[in-house]
């Protein structure tokens, strides 16, 4: 069974006043991460050791294998997109009482947390993620990762928010101005919501 592009749970155009337009979001979701799909797809095929497996064993097989290398890079990729997606919202931006308490608790307020993961993502030199995990010992945790490396794969914790700061997420609407790009999606964009819901879970 191959591997599928999910579809934005937004139209292309619903975040333009968010500081995300359509032709990022088209270029970044059609054609970004759907060659990810499609080059997975293609190691998959010609790898019957690959067949079968789910994303997520993929990712953690796949890992810090010099053999599998390509295979990681897109399979990463396309999990953590899949889950970018999911992080972004129309109405994106208020963080709800319970994963509040919560950042409070482990990180001290919400100010230091938003300062944590803008340092995070700003330096994270070249391509890479900004993370905001619940970690094994129960605690919130702010961590980066190059390229298409997460914290499924090194073992962080369970992603709460993920944000791509590789350029083509930011270039068209804040060139180059990732700092820019990051607080917008810490005030307006991040679906804190979302973020809640798998605190709730995990
Ligand atoms: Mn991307």
């Amino acid at each position: 069974m191959a591997f599928e592009l999910p579809n934005l749970p937004y139209s292309y155009t619903a975040l333009a006043d968010k500081g995300m337009c359509q032709e990022t979001l088209e270029l970044h979701h059609g054609k970004h991460h759907n060659t990810y799909v499609t080059t997975l797809n293609g190691f998959v095929e010609q790898d019957s050791s690959l067949q079968g497996k789910s994303l997520e064993e993929l990712v953690k097989l796949a890992y810090g294998r010099d053999d599998l290398q390509k295979v990681f890079n897109n399979a990463g990729q396309h999990w953590n997109h899949i889950l970018f997606w999911e992080n972004l919202s129309p109405s994106g931006g208020g963080i709800p009482g319970k994963l509040e308490a919560k950042i409070n608790e482990d990180l001290g307020s919400v100010d230091q947390f938003k300062e944590q993961f803008k340092a995070a993502a700003v330096g994270q030199f070249g391509s890479g993620w900004a993370w905001l995990v619940l970690a094994g010992d129960g605690k919130l945790k702010v961590t980066n990762s190059p390229n298409a490396v997460n914290p499924l794969a090194t073992g962080e914790g369970t992603v709460l928010l993920g944000l791509d700061v590789w350029e083509h997420s930011y270039y068209l609407d804040f060139r180059n101005r990732r700092p820019d790009y990051v607080n917008n999606f810490l005030d307006n964009l991040a679906n804190y919501e979302y973020a809640e819901e798998k605190l709730n879970k995990a």
